[in-house]
Parts: C-alpha cells; structure tokens; sequence
C-alpha cells in the first residue's frame, strides 16, 4: 500500500446546489473530478485525520466505483474509520441516522436522489455533517472556495475493499466497518411506530402497493414492511436497487410514478399506495381513488402525529419550505404551533431541529421528516401514515375530506419547466425582481397582485442570512405563486413555479387542483412572461 499525492487542478463548477454536488456520470467519471472534490471535503472540515465517517449511496451507477476511491482518499487522509453499507448503499435517512447513533464526524452521501441513474444520466455526493444533516451553506461555501484553489490530492494505492463482506476490513490504519444497512434504521422505526398495530392492521387485510422504484428503499421497505409487519410478499415492488432505476426516473410523483397512479385510480387498487426516490429521502402518498399532495400530507401528518408513539407528547413546533402550501399553516395556527418558513432544500430545517424548535418539517417536492434523523425520510413518513390510518380507522379519502372540512383546502400545484435555456430563465427572474415593488395594485389574468417580494431568510438559530430564495407574488384573494430556479439540475435551468390559493368552502373542496387553480396558472404566465422567456407552451412535469 502506497500513499501518493496526485498533482491536479481545479476543475470549474464544483459548486454544492440544494443538496450536495450533482453532474452528469460522465463529469464525475473524468480524471480528477471526483478526487478533486472529496479532497475539498476534507479541506473544509479541517482534515479527516483520526475521525469516523459514514459513506454509503442509493446504488445508482459509479456508486460502488467512487464507493472504492473514497475509501482510498479517507484512509490517506488518515481517518480512523469509515462505516458503509454493505455495497456501497445507504439511504440518505439511513446514512443521516447511522451518522447520529454512531457518533459519526460526519458523512458522505452518493447519490443524485430523483434524477436518473446509469452511465449517461446523473451522479451526486454531498456531505453530512455530525448532527446527520446536508452541510450547511458555511460548509459548503467552503468546499467550493477549495475547489478553485486545489493542486493536490491524497490517495492510497491498493486492492479493493470487499463492500459484501459484514465486518471489519483495513486500509492501512483505517478501519472500513461494512455494516447492514437497514438494521439501525429498522430499529429507529421500531421505537417511532407501534409495529404490534400495523402488523394487527395488515393481519385484518389492510393491503398496500409500496413502490421502491428500483431505487435504494426495496431492501428497507421489504424488511420493514414485508418481513416484520407481514404486508404479504409482493406489497413491495421494483424492490431491487438497479444502477439505472430500471431506466425510470426514481422520482415519486403522479408522473414517475405512473404505474402506482394507474392502480390506485383503477377498481383494483389496495387501500393504501406509496412510493420513496432514488435515496429514499421523498415519498408519494395515494389513497384509494385519491392522490394526496406532499404539501397536504404534511400538513395531515401534523395533525395526526401524535398518534404514533414517536409523537405522543406533541409537537414542539413545526417548519416547511417556503415554496410549500400554506396547509402546514392552518395546522399550527389551530393547534398553536410555532411554525418556520425556510428557504428550500432540508440544510435549512437543520437549527430548527437540533434546537427543539421543530419536530417535523416538510417540502412540497415529496419530503417530510422529523427530528429522529436529519434528513427528510421517505419511508418513514409512510409509516406515519401507517400509523394514522390505523389509529383513525379511515381510508385516505376520509381523512383527507375531513383535514380540509376543518382547516381548508390549500389547492397546490408545481409547474417544471425543465432544460430551459439558463440566460433565459435568468432573465425571467432578473425582469421579475426588477418590477417587484411597481406589481403590487396591477393586475393580471384578473387577479390584482397585493404583494411581492423574494424571500430571504434569517437563520433564528446561528443567524445566518440566505438570499434570493424565490420570488413569491400574492394577490387578492389570497392566491400565492412562488418563481423560482432549482438548485439540483444538471442540464441548463429549471423554472420552478409553485401556485396555491385557499378554499374554505368544503362543497368546493374536492375539485381538481388544475381546474381550481386555473386563473392562477394563467396569472403567473401574465406576469412572469414565462411563455416569451422560455419558448415553452407548456410545462414539461405538473405535479
Ligand atoms: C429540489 C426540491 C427541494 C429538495 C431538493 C433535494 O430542489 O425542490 O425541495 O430539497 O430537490 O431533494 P430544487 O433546487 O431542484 O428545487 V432530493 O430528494 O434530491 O435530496
Ligand atoms: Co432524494
């Protein structure tokens, strides 16, 4: 075994997005590329020597390749340990909790979550730090500042590390420990959930589709679902992890996740359908006949949580993206609840969570989590439904007519528009923020705009500012629509915008979001031009 210190140069754009470092496979596959920058990791947290990382991935192509190479560069940098799933995977809940039961300095994460997978699609990895959490932008920036300054890396030359084997393994000094990856994850679940309730549940015939989208949840949702609470054999679907998703796109949504849809719609659907992402941090819930939007599920779970035992005792508080529907809103406000509004991307709820401001948190992109880990958690927000559906005895349905009855609907929807040429969207939102003190008493597709604004946000914790974090525009009435450009693409721009308007009138609750949210739809091409600006007619994903 050889220590050697490669030569290199810094490579533009390693720049963390919403959530770690995402590009083409191909870029990362370039020579250096990856090096490059796992090597600015260990510059920003000052060196791994003597400390114990968590590594593990959702499976996706180049997983177990770069799986290999950081190995090499932690034991170079002279890391004590390093814990990996077997293979390489980890979901990003379970690495987020293997981080916190360990006691770990931190952790890194492959994987490009929702995007697709394979030689020609998309790789990521992002670094957690010490609480389970994406680093923050303090740790980032630092990573990047690194990046464009970087002349060498660390790296030891030998044999590849077995990642099949249980148990230790060395490299030099440093110990590779290949742990199962679903056991301490099971266990934390174990301790949220009444399992002697949903195992009676699914034992008096409750059925369900979970659909692991060929993404890194089928081992966890098979062991959890099927072989301890006895879901019969075939609840779980597309349960093999495949380096390229089955070619799909591992993203839980009524468009992705297309299949489930069409059974939960149809006559044979099971009382209960679900889906989780590439690293198992989202999740899609359907009813029977119904699909429930993330920003409704969330906003459902805060209400009902203290049904599961994780949350007997009550919320301390509650927190959302500020993209995400009011809904959460109307919960908090009825039940008391402080309630956060954070930038996008789950770094933010970090503080919020660590400090006991928050015990659940969510986005309207499909993620919700809790203070058990900190990471957004697919599966475990289908194990609070779970626990909610048992405890209430309702369908879905039921419980989503009554949710809105009491609070309101928040009628939500997403418009993608995806690939669209970056100087364009730039532009699109350059023209908005240049107008945004002359909209307020104009009116557009009929809606008179009350206010505008973009959203920055003040940390309550370590007081951090982030900003330019969206445009949101309201309008009388109370429509809201929010503009903004993702963080997590890896072709050109995406143009995010997100549109609610509140129903409290239940005879006009259960229409449909595009029809309800017409007028809106149409404001927002009025007045962010997004037709002239992009060339599109139509958005490419409406979720
Ligand atoms: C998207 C979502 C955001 C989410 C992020 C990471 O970011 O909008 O809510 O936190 O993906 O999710 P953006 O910048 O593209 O809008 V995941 O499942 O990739 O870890
Ligand atoms: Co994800």
């Amino acid at each position: 075994m050889e220590r050697l210190t490669i030569a290199t140069r810094p490579i533009a754009g390693q720049k963390p997005g919403t959530s770690g470092l995402r590009k083409k496979t191909r870029v990362f596959m370039e020579p250096h590329y990856l090096e490059n920058f796992v090597q600015c990791v260990w510059t920003a947290i000052d060196g791994v020597a003597g400390k114990t990382l968590v590594l593990g991935g959702d499976g996706r192509y180049f997983n177990d390749r770069a799986a290999q190479v950081i190995l090499r560069m932690a034991a170079a940098g002279g890391a004590a340990r390093v814990i990996v799933g077997q293979g390489a995977l980890l979901s990003t809940p379970a690495a987020s909790n293997l981080i916190r039961v360990r006691g770990a300095n931190g952790g890194l994460i492959m994987s490009a979550s929702h995007n697709p997978g394979g030689i020609e699609e998309d790789f990521g990895i992002k670094y957690n730090i010490a609480n389970g959490g994406p680093a923050p932008a303090e740790v980032t920036d630092k990573i990047f500042a690194a990046t464009e300054v970087i002349q060498s890396y660390d790296i030891v030359e030998t044999t590849d590390v077995d990642l099949q084997s249980l148990g230790e393994q060395r490299i030099g000094e440093t110990i590779v420990e290949i742990v199962d990856p679903v056991a301490e994850y099971a266990a934390l679940m174990e301790k949220l959930f009444d399992f002697g309730a949903l195992r009676a549940m699914f034992a008096g015939g409750f059925t369900m589709r979970f659909d692991a989208m060929h993404a890194v949840t089928g081992p966890y949702a098979k062991a959890i679902l099927e072989e301890t609470l006895g879901a019969p054999a075939g609840t779980v679907v597309n349960a093999a992890p495949l380096p390229d998703f089955g070619g799909g796109h591992p993203d839980p949504n009524p468009i992705w996740a297309k299949p489930l849809m069409d059974l939960m719609m149809g006559p044979d659907a099971p009382d209960f359908g679900a889906a989780s992402d590439g690293d198992g941090d989202r999740n899609m819930v359907v009813g029977r006949g119904l699909y429930v939007t993330p920003s409704d599920s969330l906003a459902v779970l805060a209400a009902n949580a203290h049904l599961a035992p994780g949350y007997a005792g009550g919320l301390a508080g509650v927190a959302r993206s500020m993209p995400t529907s009011g809904a959460l809103d109307r919960v908090a406000e009825a039940r008391g609840l402080a309630c956060h509004e954070t930038p996008t991307g789950w770094k933010f709820f970090g503080n919020l969570l660590d400090a006991g401001m928050a015990t659940l948190c969510g986005e309207e992109s499909a993620g919700t989590g809790s203070d058990h880990v900190r990471e957004k958690d697919g599966l475990w927000a289908v194990l609070l439904w779970l626990s909610v559906l048992s405890a209430r005895g309702e369908s879905v349905q039921d419980i989503l007519t009554k949710h809105w009855a009491e609070f309101g609907r928040n009628y939500y929807s997403r418009h993608d528009y995806e690939g669209v040429d970056a100087e364009a969207a730039e532009a699109l939102m350059q023209s908005l923020r240049d107008r945004l003190t002359d909209l307020p008493g104009q009116t557009f597709a009929g809606l008179t705009v009350t206010a505008a604004d973009e959203f920055a946000y003040d940390d309550p914790v370590d007081g951090s500012r982030a900003e330019a974090q969206g445009i949101r525009v309201w309008f009388e009435g109370g429509a809201r629509i929010v503009f903004r450009l993702s963080g997590t693409g890896t072709v050109g721009a995406t143009l995010r915008v997100y549109m609610e308007n509140l129903e409290l009138d239940p005879a006009a609750q259960s229409g449909d979001a595009q029809e309800a949210l017409a007028t809106v739809i149409s404001a927002a091409d009025a007045v962010a031009g997004i037709k002239d600006h992009t060339g599109r007619e139509a958005p490419d994903v409406v979720t």
